[in-house]
């Protein structure tokens, strides 16, 4: 394609600024010395260890001087999401010669003995990774997982107008499954109120060692592949340089107009159908400019070109005559003064300022980042005139909060709610008093609450729910994730890259603090009765505990005003990952909004009105942590007050699980001192516990009484049943844990046992009940607190 977008000057200028930037990946991945290559490569100037990508790398250079042109030409607000993150390289040198790196790192000068140390500090010991880390300006995306730029992209884009994502997207990237399903994101993004997504897909043939999948189909299967997808690809093909500038200049300009000319239509003309967005195929060979032949083996444009092409100068002296003729490929003389700086000639490609994307202040979102302007969440609270009244299911009380935070923050949009389809099933309706799904595919009459723009974001897929939201909060607003407990775990990883990133960069002084990732996990495990065994899996927190303390939070409130309680500190807090645990059905309620306050303050504390042990040691310890092993805990507490009256029972409830580890290991621990107060050094602990039991052993194994502590929790055991059936199966059930408690304390004598034995009939009664009624006996259904006689 001939258009002439570029006069002879500028391309000549732009293709020496990509060179600048090949010079310097490749001098990252190899150079220990000798920079600026002033005298003959010597072994000693060569790094020891060769670690870094090199495939990726140039073509992602070429992308990103020519986004660099088009910022500059139609004063683009943009940022750079690198999907093969394993380019480093790329938006390390690229950030570096536009300036950014050096004012963030001073010590990496603009001149000789700073490009040395950019070039040591690479992918070496106690210097920078080789991926797209949180150590690289302009980065909202690590890329070392692959799979989530897209969606973090238009995480970026919702409700950022004026924002252009320029997402490169590698081409083995897009066989992964939250990939594929993120092309699906233009149908959930407004071109009137939020940003533009470029994607450009990196179609350099390969993986690691294999061919990819959309490089082996023919051109017009993955036209077709993308147009079902809902995009414009335009395609810039080719290996010759100069054409190749050419190409993509014109093709940018084109998608750049084509973007521009969309979000006009919708916000000046209000057309409110869905466009098809501009994207970028780049066909470009893996490892462009590289060697091309080594040992006799083809590497430029083959998968061999994916890392360190040139692996072991050391033992093949001829790799060390290859690299310096590559490094002098680049012709670095002509882009380098006699000091290092690259020439002014150059330089002056880059945009300034904030425009530069290494600088843009969205790939730093603190920065951007606002208060939310939260409602006062005791005007929600559940009225608890006693302890045990039935209140309407705790999420149902939190989705008249969360509507009234969408509703307070609907002027400044820094608030959206993501989740796979289950706002209503998690019990969050009230949202939809204040707002809607948004949805910009089509619509018929009967679909309920979808429009153009809406603060409630609901796509069939867990990752993309997770990418959009991170997307959101990486670039300074704030959000919820609802979903159910059992299939949050398909983004565990998602999880543990998000984590990582927030231990990062919290360590880093340049980047601002966002806001923290919530999950609402909803529709739990001990209320999966009529879905059964597969939405069975409380595993999640137990995955997330093995995070640095100082990023993760677990909650499990038991009731409506504790949830409450939490969900308000959740929203206000910074950096962390909250996971809150919640019931949506209706339940008892324990505790008045003073009392809830008070209980989510400290996290953990006896439950005096359900205790009886004022004054003297208690015989137990009846401790819970989620809310129907609370409901069963107080339960078997008023079984044992009224059959074992002497006994001396202490309750405890756990709000915040992390009080549990010990204070070395966790910032909210207790101190071994108010552990032994609240739970003995030396009386049984029958422990309620919402999850898996091991998790509390594995909190808790330093504490002086573990050896006494008995744990209840899910353990594998459930199917279609009644609801009280599933605590029976897991063994969790109040005649369980009288049973347990029973067996715990001799001094119980023959009238423990005899009431042991009462309650095994019972368990039986039961069975044979379900079994007939399908549901359970009425004194289970109806029971209510009345052990505080
Ligand atoms: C989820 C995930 N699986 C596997 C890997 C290991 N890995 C690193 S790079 C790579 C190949 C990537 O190929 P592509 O996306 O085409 O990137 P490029 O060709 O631009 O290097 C793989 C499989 C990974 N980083 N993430
Ligand atoms: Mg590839």
């Amino acid at each position: 394609m001939t258009t002439n977008t570029l006069t002879p000057e500028l391309l000549h200028k732009m293709d020496a600024y990509w060179r600048a930037a090949n010079y310097l990946s490749v001098g990252q991945i190899y150079l220990y010395d000798n920079p600026l290559l002033k005298r003959p490569l010597a072994l000693a100037d060569v790094k020891h260890m060769l670690l870094g990508h090199w495939g990726t790398t140039p073509g992602q250079n070429f992308i990103y001087v020519h986004l660099n042109r088009v910022i500059k030409k139609y004063n683009l607000d943009m940022i750079y999401v690198s999907g093969p993150g394993h380019g480093g390289p790329a938006l390390v040198g690229n950030t570096y010669l536009e300036g950014t790196y050096s004012e963030i790192y001073p010590d990496i000068s603009q001149d000789e003995a700073g490009l040395r140390k950019l070039f040591v500090q690479f992918s070496f010991p106690g210097g920078i990774p080789s991926h797209v880390s949180p150590e690289c300006p302009g980065s909202i995306h690590e890329g070392g997982e692959l799979g989530y730029s897209l969606s973090h992209s238009f995480g970026a884009v919702f409700d950022n107008p004026d924002l252009v994502v320029a997402c490169v997207v590698g081409d083995g990237e897009a066989e992964t499954g939250p990939l594929a399903t993120a092309w699906h994101s233009n149908k959930f993004l407004d071109p009137a109120t939020d940003g533009a997504v470029l994607p450009i897909l990196h179609l350099n043939g390969y993986k690691i060692s294999n061919p990819t999948v959309l490089a082996r189909i023919t051109r017009e299967e993955l036209e077709q592949l993308l147009r079902g997808y809902g995009w414009i690809p335009f395609f810039v093909e080719g290996h010759e340089p100069e054409p190749m500038h050419e190409a993509m200049a014109a093709a940018l300009d084109a998608v750049v107009e084509q973007i521009k000319a969309i979000q006009k239509d919708a916000r000046v003309n209000g057309n409110l159908v869905r466009p098809r967005w501009p994207m970028i195929v780049l066909n470009s060979p893996k490892g462009w400019t590289g060697p091309k032949i080594v040992d006799g083996l083809q590497i430029e444009g083959t998968f061999r070109s994916h890392q360190v092409p040139l692996s072991d100068p050391a033992t093949h002296p001829e790799h060390l005559k290859l690299l310096e003729d590559w490094l002098k490929s680049y012709r670095p003389e002509e882009l380098f003064d006699d000091q290092g700086r690259l020439k002014p000639e150059l330089a002056e490609l880059a945009p300034k300022g904030e425009r530069r994307m290494g600088a843009n202040p969205h790939a730093n979102g603190g920065i951007l980042l606002r208060e939310l302007r939260m409602p006062d969440f005791r005007d929600y609270a559940a009225d608890v005139p006693a302890p045990g009244v039935t209140g309407i299911g705790d999420t149902h009380v939190l989705g008249r909060f969360l509507r009234d935070v969408v509703k307070m923050n609907s002027v400044q949009r820094n608030f959206r709610v993501f989740g796979p389809d289950e706002t209503l099933s998690n019990g969050l309706e009230a949202l939809f008093e204040a707002t809607k799904r948004q949805w910009d595919a089509a619509t018929v009459p009967n679909d309920e609450f979808l429009a153009p723009a809406g603060r409630v974001m609901e796509m069939l897929s867990e990752h993309q729910c997770e990418g959009w939201l991170e997307g959101y909060l990486l670039t300074g607003r704030h959000g919820l994730f609802n979903c159910y407990e059992a299939f949050i775990h398909i983004v565990d990883s998602m999880f543990n890259q998000h984590a990582k990133w927030l231990k990062v960069t919290s360590g880093l002084w340049w980047r601002r603090k966002i806001a923290s990732l919530n999950y609402l996990l909803a529709s739990h495990v001990w209320r999966q009765d009529h879905n059964g065994f597969t939405h069975q899996d409380p595993g999640f927190i137990d995955h997330v505990v093995n995070k640095k303390a100082e990023v993760v939070r677990v909650y499990l409130p038991p009731d409506a005003n504790c949830l409450l309680s939490v969900m308000d500190h959740c929203l206000r807090s910074l950096h962390y990952v909250n996971v809150v645990v919640a019931g949506k059905h209706p339940a008892p309620q324990w505790l008045t909004m003073d009392a809830a306050i008070k209980h989510c303050t400290e996290g953990i504390g006896i439950w005096q009105w359900a205790s009886n042990d004022q004054g003297v040691a208690p015989d137990v310890v009846m401790a819970c942590c989620g809310d129907v092993p609370t409901l069963e805990t107080l339960a078997a507490v008023s079984i044992m007050r009224e059959h074992l009256p002497d006994l001396k029972i202490r309750l405890v409830n756990v709000v915040d699980l992390m009080k549990l580890q010990p204070q070395s290991e966790h910032p909210h621990g207790l101190s071994d001192t108010d552990f032994d107060e609240l739970f003995t050094k030396d009386k049984p602990v029958i422990f309620a516990f919402h999850a898996y039991p091991w998790l509390i052993h594995r909190l808790t194994y330093r504490r002086t009484n573990h050896d006494n502590l008995h744990v209840r929790g899910y353990k594998e055991e459930g199917t279609i049943t009644t609801p009280f059936d599933m605590t029976v199966l897991n063994d969790l059930d109040r005649f369980h844990l009288v049973m347990d408690t029973v067996d715990r304390l001799p001094q119980t004598g023959d009238r423990g046992i005899y009431l042991k034995q009462q309650l095994k009939d019972k368990l039986i009664e039961h069975k044979q009940y379900i079994d007939k009624y399908g549901e359970d006996m009425p004194e289970i259904r109806n029971w209510k607190w009345g052990g505080a006689k």
